[in-house]
C-alpha cells in the first residue's frame, strides 16, 4: 500500500524514492483536503505553498470547490494565484480568515516556526495571525530540535531608514552569544550585489545562531520587537494550529 494514496508515487516495481518536491506536494495536497467551499483562505508563499495553490485552482476548475477567496501573503503569490484563476480579496475587506496554508523554513517540536527566508514574513504573519486555522506544510527536512538550529538565518524585517543603527542594536542584543552573527540581506541583480527589498519596501537582517536559539523564545521575540526600526521577525511562536510533515515513510501531523 502506497503511503501517499492520492499521488502517483513510484510503485514497488520502481524503487525510485520520492523527491523533496514530491514530499512538498504531498504535504500541500493533504492540507488542501481541509479546504471547504465558501472559505476565505490565506495563501502562502514558497515552493511548498505553490503546490497548495495549484491544487486549489484545480479543484476550483473542476467545480469540486466553489466560492473560495484567497488572500496572498506576497506579491509573488498574488501573481501566481491570479495566473491560476483563484479569486483574491484583501485583509482589509476580509479580516477573518478561515484557513491559511503555508510553508516554513524550520519547525520545532512545539510547533514554533522560522519563516521568512523567502522574505515574506510580515504579510505572512499578519494573514496567518488573522486565521482561525493555520496549517503548515513541510517536508521532513524542516524539522529542527531548536529554532535557528539548521544553520540558516532567523530573519528580521527592518525599515530602511537608519538600517545600520538597527543592525547595530540587533548585534548588541545578542552580544556574547557564542557563534552569533547578523547581516543585512543582499541579493544579486544583473550580476550586481544589492540590498534585498521586501514587498513592503523594507530591508531584512538575517540573524545566525550557530547552535540554534538556546534562550527563551518569547523573551527574545519581545526584545527584538522592542528595537525601534524593527518591523517584525520571522519567529512564528504558538501560531501554527497543525503541521503536516511529508517524509519518505508517509505523512505525520503535529498538533
Ligand atoms: C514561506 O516560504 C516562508 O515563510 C518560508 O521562508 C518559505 C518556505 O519555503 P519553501 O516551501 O520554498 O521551502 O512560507
Amino acid at each position: 500500500v502506497t503511503p501517499f494514496p492520492h499521488l502517483h508515487f513510484p510503485t514497488p516495481q520502481s524503487p525510485t524514492p520520492p523527491s523533496q518536491d514530491d514530499l512538498k506536494r504531498v504535504a500541500a495536497h493533504r492540507a488542501v483536503e481541509l479546504v471547504e467551499s465558501g472559505m476565505v483562505l490565506g495563501l502562502g508563499t514558497g515552493s511548498t505553498a505553490i503546490h497548495a495553490l495549484d491544487r486549489i485552482a484545480d479543484l476550483l476548475r473542476r467545480g469540486a470547490l466553489t466560492d473560495i477567496v484567497g488572500i496572498p501573503t506576497s506579491k509573488k503569490t498574488e501573481a501566481q494565484a491570479l495566473a491560476l484563476g483563484i479569486p483574491l480579496v484583501d485583509l482589509n475587506s476580509h479580516p477573518n480568515i478561515d484557513l491559511s496554508i503555508d510553508g516554513a523554513d524550520e519547525v520545532d517540536p512545539h510547533l514554533n516556526l522560522v519563516k521568512g527566508r523567502g522574505g515574506s514574513l510580515l504579510r505572512e504573519k499578519m494573514i496567518e495571525g488573522a486565521s482561525k486555522r493555520f496549517v503548515v506544510i513541510v517536508d521532513e527536512s524542516k524539522l529542527v530540535p531548536r529554532l535557528g538550529g539548521s544553520g540558516l538565518a532567523v530573519p528580521v524585517e527592518i525599515i530602511p531608514f537608519g538600517w545600520e543603527y538597527t543592525l547595530g542594536k540587533l548585534k548588541k542584543l545578542f552580544d556574547g552569544v557564542s557563534g552569533f552573527d547578523a547581516k543585512l540581506r543582499m541579493v544579486k541583480k544583473e550580476g550586481k550585489e544589492d540590498i534585498d527589498v521586501t514587498d513592503n519596501l523594507n530591508y531584512i537582517v538575517d540573524l545566525y545562531f550557530e547552535k540554534g536559539i538556546e534562550l527563551d523564545l518569547g523573551l527574545i521575540s519581545d526584545h527584538i520587537l522592542r528595537i525601534t526600526g524593527v518591523v517584525e521577525h520571522g519567529m512564528f511562536l504558538g501560531m501554527a494550529t497543525e503541521v503536516i510533515i511529508a517524509g519518505k515513510d508517509g505523512i505525520k501531523v503535529m498538533k
